[in-house]
C-alpha cells in the first residue's frame, strides 16, 4: 500500500487536549492508540476522531507527521452517544453482561446521529479509492454509512471488544441495524475465531446475511469476517525496558518494597478487568496463612476511567474498599500489603513496574484481547517474571504458557497466584522464554498488515 494511503477512524483520537482552552495535547488512553499510533506513524496517514473535550471540533493538524482531523461532539452527544450508547448499553453487553445494558431510545438516536456525523467528515475528507479502517464499538454503523456516501472506498472494521454470543447480542432492540452498519465494510475483524463466528451468526439469523462463518454476502455486496488478534509494538517494548534509566528504577521499585515479592495489576479502572476479584483472592492467601504480606505484597496501578458512569464509581468504591479492609487486616510496619496507585504512570514508569513484577497478574472477566499481558512478556528481556492470565481475555487464546485461570473461581485463582510465585526457576524461564517468543512473531506490524492485506484483496 503507498504511503499516506490509510485513514483511521475511530471514536478517540490518538491524542487529547491537556487542560482547558488552548493548551497542548497528551495522549489518550488505553488500548486502542496503543495499537494503532505506532502503525499509523509508520505508514502515515489521517486520524479521523473526537479529540476528548466536548464542543466545537479543533482545527486540522498534524502532529509529529501524522494527519488529524477532529470530529465535534457536543455535550448532548458526550451524555447521550459516549456515555449513554455506548459505555452503558454496547460496553457491558458485548462484555457478557457483567453489568445490565441499559436501552434507551434517545441514547441510539444519538448514536445514529454521531455515527452519521463520522461517516460525513471521512466522506468529505477522503480521497477517492482510497482505504479506511474503522475502529470499534463507537462507530459500528459507519461502514454502512460511508459506503452509501462513497462507494469508491474500501472500508476495513474492526472491533476492538468481544462480540458476544447471539442470545446476548439478539437483546439490543437494534441489533438488525448495527449488523448491517458492519456489513457495509468490505472486511470485518475480530480478535478472536469465536467472536468473528458470533458475528456471523448474528449476521444470519438477525439480518438475513447469507454465507459462512468467513465470507458473508448482504444485498449483493461480499464481505469477509476473519480474526486478526491485536498486539503490541514488541520492538519498542523491549528496547524500552532495556534502557539504563528503566533497569535503574525497577531496581530502586524493589529496593523500595524492601525485597518482599511482587504481585502486580495494571488495568484502566473498569469492572470487566477482575480487579476485585484478583484482590480477594490475595487477601485469601494471606487469611489462610499461605502468603504473609511481610514476605509479599500486591501493587494494582488502575487508570481512571469513565469516571462519571455510575458502575464505574462504583467499581472504584468497591475496589477502594477491599483494598481498606486488606491493609486494615493484613498490613505491618514497613510492609503494607496492597498498594493502590489511581493514576496513570509514564510510560518508562509503566515499564519498570513490569520489569520489577515477579508476578503479573491480568485477570479480566471478559476482554477482548488485553495489552498488559502482552506488554509484560515483552519487557521480560532478563527471562524473569510470570504471567497469570485470565481465559476470557483474548489473549489467553494465543499465550497458552501463562498460568491460566478463571476469574470467577477465587480459590482456583488464589491457588494458581501461589503457583505462579513459586514457579521452579527452570520452568519459568522455558514458560516465559515460549511467551516472549510468540509475542515477538505476532506484533502489531504483523496485526496490521494482516489486516491490510485482507482488505486489498478484497
Ligand atoms: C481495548 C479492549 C484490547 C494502562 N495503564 C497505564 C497505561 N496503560 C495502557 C497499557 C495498555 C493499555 O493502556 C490498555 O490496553 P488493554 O488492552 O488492556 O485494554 P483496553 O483499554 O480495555 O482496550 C482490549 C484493546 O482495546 C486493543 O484492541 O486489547 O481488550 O478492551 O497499552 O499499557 N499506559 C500508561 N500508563 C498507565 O498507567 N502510559
Amino acid at each position: 500500500m503507498p504511503k499516506h494511503q490509510l485513514v483511521i477512524m475511530a471514536n478517540r483520537l490518538p491524542l487529547k487536549r491537556s487542560g482547558r482552552g488552548a493548551g497542548g495535547w497528551e495522549r489518550s488512553p488505553g488500548g486502542l492508540v496503543t495499537a494503532l499510533d505506532p502503525v499509523l506513524r509508520k505508514r502515515g496517514g489521517l486520524w479521523i476522531g473526537w479529540d476528548g473535550s466536548p464542543g466545537r471540533p479543533g482545527r486540522s493538524m498534524e502532529h509529529e507527521g501524522l494527519k488529524i482531523k477532529p470530529v465535534g461532539l457536543v455535550t448532548k452527544d458526550v451524555e447521550h452517544f459516549y456515555h449513554g450508547f455506548c459505555n452503558r448499553t454496547l460496553w457491558p453487553l458485548f462484555h457478557d453482561a457483567i453489568r445490565p445494558a441499559e436501552f434507551n431510545a434517545s441514547w441510539w438516536e444519538s448514536y445514529k446521529e454521531v455515527n452519521d456525523r463520522f461517516a460525513r467528515a471521512a466522506a468529505r475528507h477522503v480521497a477517492k479509492r482510497r482505504s479506511v479502517w474503522v475502529h470499534d464499538f463507537h462507530l459500528m454503523l459507519v461502514p454502512q454509512m460511508l459506503r452509501a456516501l462513497r462507494p469508491d472506498l474500501r472500508i476495513g472494521y474492526f472491533l476492538h471488544i468481544p462480540f458476544p454470543p447471539e442470545e446476548i447480542f439478539a437483546r439490543v432492540p437494534w441489533r438488525a441495524e448495527l449488523v448491517h452498519g458492519l456489513l457495509g465494510a468490505d472486511v470485518v475483524g475480530f480478535q478472536t475465531w469465536k467472536d468473528a463466528q458470533n458475528f456471523s451468526r448474528a449476521a444470519r439469523h438477525l439480518a438475513d446475511a447469507e454465507g459462512t462463518d468467513a465470507r458473508l454476502t448482504f444485498h449483493g455486496h461480499k464481505v469477509r469476517v476473519n480474526s486478526f488478534p491485536i498486539s503490541i509494538d514488541a520492538g519498542e517494548m523491549e528496547r524500552l525496558a532495556q534502557t539504563a534509566a528503566v533497569q535503574r528504577r525497577a531496581r530502586e521499585i524493589k529496593a523500595r518494597l524492601g525485597g518482599r515479592r511482587m504481585f502486580l495489576g495494571v488495568d484502566r479502572l473498569d469492572y470487566t478487568k477482575g480487579i476485585e476479584s484478583r484482590l480477594v483472592a490475595f487477601e485469601q492467601l494471606l487469611e489462610s496463612d499461605r502468603l504473609s504480606a511481610e514476605r509479599c505484597v500486591l501493587v494494582q496501578v488502575a487508570v481512571p476511567s469513565r469516571e462519571t458512569v455510575p458502575e464505574y464509581a462504583q467499581t472504584r468504591t468497591r475496589i477502594e474498599q477491599i483494598v481498606g479492609r486488606i491493609n486494615g487486616e493484613f498490613s505491618h510496619p514497613g510492609s503494607v500489603a496492597v498498594h493502590y496507585f489511581r493514576r496513570n504512570l509514564g510510560r518508562e514508569e509503566l515499564a519498570a513496574w513490569y520489569l520489577a513484577a515477579d508476578v503479573m497478574l491480568v485477570t479480566p472477566l471478559c476482554d477482548g484481547m488485553n495489552l498488559v499481558a502482552k506488554e509484560y512478556v515483552s519487557t521480560r528481556f532478563d527471562g524473569g517474571g510470570a504471567l497469570v492470565l485470565s481465559e476470557f481475555a483474548g489473549a489467553s487464546h494465543e499465550l497458552r504458557q501463562a498460568v491460566l485461570v478463571n476469574p470467577y473461581d477465587l480459590e482456583g485463582m488464589a491457588t494458581s497466584m501461589q503457583r505462579a510465585l513459586a514457579l521452579p526457576k527452570a520452568e519459568q524461564r522455558f514458560r516465559m522464554s515460549i511467551l516472549r517468543m510468540i509475542v515477538k512473531r505476532h506484533d502489531v506490524e504483523e496485526w496490521s498488515g494482516n489486516f491490510l492485506g485482507a482488505l486489498e484483496e478484497s
